[in-house]
């Protein structure tokens, strides 16, 4: 499908400026494990404290790039999917609430208005800046789910009343459906709380309450991210290793799954947190192995999606096959292949260690250490970045219509990422177990041997972490260099939305997969179970202590504490 003018450009540049940016976060991220690993011993780096750097590193690669590409994402698709035009008033909008958020967000950041973390726990609180800018990205990437997308699908519909609704296109309404529900708790707690106390209309807030309303948003935020990767990996992946999709019922029932599963599972995050009652825990605990469910059922659809394919390329036997899958193919458009199965090798340690995590007694050994830290960078450190990293780079080639430039360091490149946050992640989950903690400048603490805190024995693995992060940090530069080449280069075709969609082998005549009613009914009947009690005891009768806001660069309003602490 061709494209010029102002689409090519919206579709470009939610690409590309995030992109930026990114480089940036990479940056502070190379600072965090040379300063754990007391190689860099300062408490900032470029005129950026640690804390405000780690900040920066987690909003802008976890909120802020995920957030852009994912729109940008999902918009070239529904286009190629639906045939149809974007509706270019409600994009432009759309781009300029985004935009305009993420630079508020990034002045409160870089000028040390909002050295929160991407959690903004209270009673830690920012400048208004930083949540008016988060609320102005959010709505930004609503607008074309209620306003585009929507209609257009209506209207898709109304022409084909018989035909299955798309995969890829299911696959977006679910996530952007997902991405609504969630926003609900996180707009309550930054509009009724956060930003009052930070602006100064309200002295207190109540940390137990706002953080469960955070995790309420905090968790099914990681199937955000993730869902766009299993589409790619239900709907392309397929394609590329020269075979189909083995099970198009499987593939939607994993994303009406995590439409059911991916809210009520926020308490897991709590299990160590006073107020809340220990049985609506171990209920959060269930249900967050439910959610477990749909990525074992992605990791053997895709498993046979590719076994499939390396067939039809002669592969035989019972572990032959995985010998004819094209690591590093530069035919075509299969180098994009490096992407998904370095992503899928690293999501195995990230389902592994998320199942640690979710196990309620397990997670009193690794909650707050830096076991967690190793858990998130290979899910969406892992197979999340990858995926959008190679994606971006297909969609920059496509939008610019250029060839790929260098793609022997775009082949390499998620080889090195892979190898590097492999080690980095088994680095950390062993200094996990350690007592290792998270969210510490341990170049000034634990790992300094002129420090009282020093700890010799947390060393070794914050030296592999680091080890780790630089590799992976060559394996960016490598992808950079690419992405800018290909971006710069001169066209050589067609500027075209174009993605390499993969037929199903199996299409399985099971209604209940395409009637989308009754797990919505469940989702919400779900979420309203869970979430009751938990809101109770946060709001009402758990431990209620109003806390000041703080924050150390900036004044808050504030006229005496006050704390209350009921039963
Ligand atoms: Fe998580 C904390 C539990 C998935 C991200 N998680 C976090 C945090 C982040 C995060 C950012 O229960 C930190 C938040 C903070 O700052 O405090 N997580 C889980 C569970 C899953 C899970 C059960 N997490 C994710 C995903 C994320 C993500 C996905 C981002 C995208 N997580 C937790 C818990 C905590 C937590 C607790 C709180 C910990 C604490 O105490 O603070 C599950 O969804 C995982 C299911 C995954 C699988 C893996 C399937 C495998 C596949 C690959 C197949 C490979 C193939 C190729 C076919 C079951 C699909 C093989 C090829 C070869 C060559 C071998």
């Amino acid at each position: 499908m061709r494209v010029q003018g102002a689409t090519r450009f919206i579709l470009l540049s939610e690409i590309v400026f995030p992109f930026v940016l990114l480089i940036l976060g990479v940056l502070l991220g190379l600072f965090q494990v040379l300063a754990r690993a007391g190689i860099l011993r300062t408490d900032g780096i470029l005129g950026i404290e640690y804390y405000q750097g780690l900040t920066l590193h987690g909003t802008i690669n976890a909120i802020v790039f995920t957030t852009f590409f994912i729109v940008g994402f999902s918009n070239a698709l529904m286009m190629h999917q639906l045939g149809r035009p974007l509706r270019l008033p409600v994009q432009w909008l759309s781009w300029l609430l985004m935009v305009v958020g993420t630079l508020m967000a990034a002045f409160a950041m870089l000028t040390g208005r909002a050295t929160v973390l991407y959690t903004f726990y209270p009673p830690l609180t920012a400048h208004w800046s930083f949540y008016v800018g988060v609320v102005l990205l959010v709505v930004g990437s609503l607008l074309p789910f209620f306003l585009d997308w929507t209609p257009s699908v209506l209207a898709w519909r109304r022409e084909n009343p018989t035909a299955r609704l798309p995969l890829a296109v299911m696959g977006v309404m679910v996530t952007f459906f997902l991405w609504f529900v969630m926003i609900i708790p996180v707009a309550i707690e930054i509009l009724f709380f956060l930003l009052p106390v930070s602006l100064g209309w309200r002295e207190t807030f109540n940390p137990l309450l706002t953080r469960t309303l955070f995790w309420f948003f905090g968790h099914p935020l990681v199937y955000f991210w993730l869902l766009p990767s299993y589409i790619m990996l239900y709907t392309m992946l397929p394609r590329l290793v020269g075979g189909k999709l083995y099970s198009d019922a499987a593939a939607r029932l994993a994303f009406l799954l995590f439409l059911i599963f991916s809210v009520p599972v926020g308490l897991h995050h709590q299990y160590t947190e006073g107020g809340l009652t220990a049985g609506w825990k171990l209920w959060h605990a269930f249900l967050t192995f439910m959610v477990a469910l749909p990525s074992f059922i992605t990791a053997f659809t895709v498993a046979a999606s590719m076994e499939h394919g390396a067939r039809q390329q002669g592969g035989q036997g019972l572990f032959g096959w995985w010998a004819k899958l094209p690591y590093f193919s530069r035919e075509g458009d299969r180098w994009l292949f490096a992407y998904f199965i370095n992503g899928l090798i690293l999501f195995l340690f990230g389902g592994i260690t998320g199942i640690i995590n979710a196990s309620y007694n397990h997670n009193l050994v690794v909650h707050n250490t830096a076991f967690i830290a190793g858990h998130f960078h290979t899910t969406v450190g892992g197979l999340v970045t990858l995926s959008f990293l190679g994606m971006s780079l297909y969609m920059v080639a496509r939008l610019r219509g250029t060839e790929v430039q260098l793609k022997g360091a775009a082949l390499w490149a998620p080889y090195l990422w892979m190898i590097g946050f492999l080690l980095f992640e088994i680095a950390m989950s062993v200094a996990g177990f350690q007592g290792v903690p998270r969210r510490t400048n341990m170049g000034l603490s634990y790992t300094d041997p002129q420090s009282d805190l020093y700890r010799p024995d947390w060393l070794m693995n914050m030296q592999i972490s680091a080890l780790g992060g630089v590799i992976a940090v060559i394996g960016f530069v490598l992808f950079m260099l690419s992405f800018f080449a290909t971006l710069l280069a001169r066209p050589v075709r067609e500027p075209a939305v174009e993605f390499p969609m993969s037929e199903a082998l199996h299409e399985e005549p099971v209604a209940l997969v395409h009637n989308y009613r009754p797990w919505v009914a469940v989702m919400v009947l779900l979420i309203a179970f869970s979430y009751w009690a938990p809101l109770y005891d946060a709001a009402v009768r758990g431990i209620k202590a109003e806390s000041p806001a703080y924050n150390e660069r900036f004044p808050v309003p504030l006229k005496e504490l006050q704390t209350e602490v009921r039963r």
